[in-house]
């Protein structure tokens, strides 16, 4: 969190210099809060992860992509009523929007991060994994995720 605040600063800094210092640019300031995780009950070789990503900058930012060790490969995905009145996942077909002043939940039901292929001695209960974001343009934010038995 803190590498990253310094991280927004230099950014800041470097674009109000390319700007000859007219103006304060509007840039997104990103925190990523309660990231939590739990093997999915639906697809033993996948896990969902939860959080709360925050954005008290004065511009929009978009979660791009991720990736964490203990992970083949991470996606974005929502919660849906399938036709058939059961409850199924779909990939997010774009980046998720996270606007200035405005604050996104990622939480059981409804928007996840989804763990492909993880790997089982990292992904369990009582265990904390490593979970690289990414966005547009913040870059790489990393926060721990504990991983729960709920
Ligand atoms: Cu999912």
């Amino acid at each position: 969190m803190k590498s990253y605040l310094l991280r927004g600063l230099v950014f800041g800094v470097l674009v109000i210099s390319m700007l000859g210092g007219c103006a304060p640019a509007a840039a997104p300031t990103i925190t990523v809060e309660n990231g939590w995780g739990r093997p999915s009950m639906d697809m033993p070789t996948a896990g969902g992860i939860f959080m709360m990503i925050k954005n008290s900058g004065d511009a929009g930012d978009k979660l791009l992509s991720g990736s964490s060790p203990a992970c083949g490969s991470i996606e974005l995905h929502e919660t849906v009523m399938k036709s058939d009145g059961t409850m199924g996942m779909n990939l997010m077909d774009k980046p998720l929007d996270v606007a200035a002043g405005g604050e996104v939940e990622l939480k059981p039901g409804g928007l996840h991060v989804m763990c492909i292929m993880k790997k089982d001695d990292m992904f369990k209960p009582g265990a904390t994994i490593d979970l690289t974001l990414v966005f547009e343009k913040s870059g790489e934010i990393t926060i721990p995720v504990e991983i729960r038995m709920e």
